[in-house]
């Protein structure tokens, strides 16, 4: 058995790492403006990453895996494709692609299964071709492998609120629109990015906000017919795309939540009936995250919980690893801040393969 993971807790045995090669800063698209913040140094600016900073995110990378590995995981790598090639569909056109540094953000793995997710900006349409090799080789060598691939969006122009192209917008109105529910894409049609879901077991728990709207959701729910899906939402983000920044599980009953986006009250009941506590995170070491990134500085919380002891935590940040160590849990420093840009810390650069352990029910009362 090759593929095998159910939470993102259990004891990490095979895991499949990003690369930065020759990743692309896309050109400006519905999904994409809405989510770069407007004050960013990134604003108008497109094309190919210096191979400078290429280089430097890739030695991060390599020496990630090798950290891994020395700690007895298989480690497998994508195969970037690519990414100056513009995409162009019946449909849309972009004019580049992004590139494979985030798999977090495209496969699901879900027990023996690994989803290709709808994926919901244009430059991230082919991005699951840089993962196929591997999910090839998975299937071709474990006759359990479910290879799952969600209907390929439209992504017209009806997918997305026109609202959020403004170029100020601000973030009073911002958080506003995040309270109503009111994100950039509508609900023409199903949408989701994978590192919107976090897996419990039994129970799949999936933010609603940018990336994945409530037909993505509902399609999740039709597609693990033995789950049950839970909408979430985070209304201290003004920028809400995924929730590995926000959310964080580290073992059965624990979960460390963005203080600045806390889980409302009335959605906490799940956890709350089930003993589960829910815990704020601590502060960023930075104020500002590195250049020409896209996510926040609560990269912080974006760890990688390697089983119910050990967790990766990026190496400058040291109020998180402080508070994890408090916790009873054991860090490992990983030096990633220099690859942030490239598309996310530690839980968006990997996507599991195998994890130990089975399909649990960690809320039994529901
Ligand atoms: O806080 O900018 C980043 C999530 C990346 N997967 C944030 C969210």
């Amino acid at each position: 058995m090759i593929v095998n993971s159910w939470n993102e807790w259990d004891p990490l045995k095979h895991v499949i790492v990003g690369k930065a090669d020759n990743c692309h800063i896309p050109a400006p698209e519905p999904a994409l403006d809405a989510k770069v913040p407007e004050d960013s140094d990134m604003k108008g600016s497109w094309g190919r990453r210096t191979q400078e900073t290429i280089d430097r995110a890739n030695e991060l990378l390599d020496n990630f895996s090798r950290q891994l590995e020395n700690l007895g995981i298989v480690v497998d790598r994508p195969t970037p494709i690519d990414f100056s090639q513009p995409i162009k569909t019946p449909d849309f056109k972009a004019e580049s692609q992004f590139g494979c540094m985030p798999p977090r953000d495209v496969l699901l793995t879900v027990g023996s299964e690994i989803l290709e997710a709808t994926m919901s900006y244009r430059c991230r349409w082919f991005e699951y071709l840089c993962y196929r090799p591997l999910l090839q080789k998975y299937w071709e060598n474990d006759s359990n492998f479910r290879h799952e691939s969600a209907p390929k969006p439209r992504l017209t122009d009806k997918d997305y609120y026109p609202d959020y192209l403004s170029e100020k917008i601000g973030d009073t109105k911002r958080l506003e629109w995040a309270a109503k529910k009111f994100f950039v894409t509508t609900e023409e049609e199903p949408l989701f990015d994978a590192a919107d879901i976090l897996r419990f077991g039994k129970d799949l728990v999936v933010q609603h906000g940018f990336t994945t709207n409530c037909k993505g959701i509902e399609w999740l729910n039709r597609h693990f017919p033995n789950h049950r899906v839970h909408t979430v939402n985070f209304p201290g983000d003004p920028y809400p795309i995924h929730i590995d920044a926000t959310f964080t599980p580290l073992r059965p009953g624990l979960i460390l939540n963005n203080p600045n986006r806390r889980l409302p009250q009335e959605q906490r009941k799940l956890f709350n009936d089930n003993d589960w506590e829910i815990v704020d995170s601590a502060q960023p070491a930075h104020n500002s995250p590195p250049p020409l990134c896209y996510s926040s500085t609560w990269l912080s919380m974006n760890v990688l919980v390697l089983d119910h002891k050990t967790v990766c935590v990026e190496k400058s940040e040291v109020y998180q690893a402080e508070q994890i160590d408090a916790l009873g849990m054991n860090v490992i420093e990983v030096d990633l801040r220099d690859a942030y840009a490239f598309g996310g810390g530690l839980h968006c650069c990997t996507a599991d393969v195998y994890r130990e352990g089975n399909c649990q029910d960690y809320f039994p009362k529901q």
